[in-house]
């Protein structure tokens, strides 16, 4: 890998609605009364089990989250609904993720100082994309007048910084040279907003990323990639079983185990250990060690593992400045979180200062980029 790759531009596209901890756990709470309602012969014979309230104060300390936004606020807070209302868009339409990219896309163009003739490849990677083709990359592709190839790629939670590896390759092998890496996470549909253990969990938002040659890049702020690393290792904690051949046995294509699900606890447990060494030996790798790194973009799952997880790296609590938190006003926004962080924390380091992109989550997938400001 000879040519040295920079990440020259983020764009953060931040829906119009938000949703605060309480307002969600209002409508929980009456959606919850209205089950026990409806079911409270079942619950009386012990059939069913009846719904315990939800509660802001809890959705704070276990994860950090006050607040999240949605693409379409409508539906989500419905008792009887508990989704977004989302209409359908005719095929001549731009579809809803697209959308979400192209708006990201210009943002992180503008950054660095690009226009579509200067892009020669697109990535979306997230973690649904809504339809299987025609690529939500191609859309994009056409929707921006981009030449050259587009695809997309599917890795949960680390889909963010796995696209962002794909880049880095080729425009170090100098198969490309600019890329466009697009990360339109729209989590709501896929969101149990009727489920306690994770109705408070998800954000929607739309990041892309400008990575192309440190030789053609002219914007204020570039980071040289100076590394890439990637680990998976399968996990059933966390899973989504909504898929296309739902259709070919016959089950329930809307029930519980289609969204998200996940067993928070073990994933926590399990995880933080995991991506502590992860990034230790993908430090010392570049001969560098905690002590070098004057930022860490993380993933935004919840603020304990980022606590912990900073103090395992540290060997003490790491302060906002050094890993800015997000979470609070996105909540965990899937694999977009580290990206968010990076495009809002990022002008003030100076040249030759190191620092880290990382994400986790479903898989378990763990991906991360070791940069420094050029
Ligand atoms: N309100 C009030 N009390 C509650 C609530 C609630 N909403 N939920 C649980 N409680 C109660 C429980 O009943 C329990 O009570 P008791 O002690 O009496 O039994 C107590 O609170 C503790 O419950 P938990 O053990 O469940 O709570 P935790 O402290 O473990 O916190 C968390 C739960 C926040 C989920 C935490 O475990 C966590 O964050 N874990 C890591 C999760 C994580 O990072 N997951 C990654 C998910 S994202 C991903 O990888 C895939 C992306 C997919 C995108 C999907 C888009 C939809």
């Amino acid at each position: 890998m000879s040519n040295p790759v920079v990440i020259s531009g983020t764009g953060l596209w931040t829906p119009p609605h938000a949703i605060s901890n309480e307002e969600l756990v209002t409508a929980y709470n009456a959606h919850a009364d209205l089950f026990n309602t409806e079911n409270a012969a079942a619950i009386e014979a012990g059939e069913v089990a009846a719904k315990v309230h939800s509660s802001a104060e809890f959705i704070e300390k276990a994860s950090g989250i006050k607040s999240r936004f949605a693409y379409i606020k409508d539906g989500i807070l419905d008792i009887n609904r508990l989704c977004p209302n989302i209409p359908k868009r005719a095929d001549d339409e731009l579809s809803d993720q697209a959308e979400m990219g192209v708006h990201a896309a210009r943002l992180a163009m503008a950054a660095a100082n690009k226009t579509a003739a200067d892009i020669d490849a697109i990535i979306v990677s997230c973690t649904y994309t809504q339809r299987s083709y025609p690529a939500i990359a191609v859309e994009i592709q056409n929707a921006l007048g981009v030449e050259g190839f587009a695809f997309d790629m599917l890795v949960a939670c680390s889909a963010a910084t796995f696209g962002i590896h794909r880049a880095y390759e080729m425009v170090a092998a100098g198969t490309a040279k600019t890329l466009l890496v697009i990360n339109p996470e729209l989590t709501s549909p896929q969101c149990n907003w009727g489920n306690r253990d994770s109705h408070f969990i998800f954000g929607d938002v739309s990041v892309a990323t400008v990575v192309e040659s440190a030789e053609t890049s002219n914007s204020d702020h570039r980071y040289e990639i100076l590394s890439t690393k990637a680990l998976t290792s399968y996990s059933n904690n966390i899973r989504s079983n909504f898929g296309f051949v739902d259709r070919a046995n016959d089950s329930d294509p809307y029930s519980a185990d289609r969204l998200f699900h996940q067993n928070g606890r073990k994933v926590f447990k399990e995880v933080c250990p995991m991506v502590a060494n992860h990034i230790t030996e993908h430090l010392q790798s570049n001969d560098l060690g905690s002590e070098d790194v004057s930022r860490w973009w993380l993933h935004q799952a919840n603020i304990n593992m980022n606590s912990l997880i900073g103090k395992k790296l540290l060997g003490r609590d790491a302060t906002p400045e050094e890993a800015p938190i997000v979470l609070d006003r996105y909540a965990n926004t899937a694999s977009a979180g580290s990206l968010i962080a990076f495009n809002l924390y990022h002008e003030d380091l100076v040249a030759g200062d190191y620092g880290v992109i990382c994400s986790f989550g479903a898989g378990y997938s763990i991906g991360s980029m070791v940069v420094r400001k050029v």
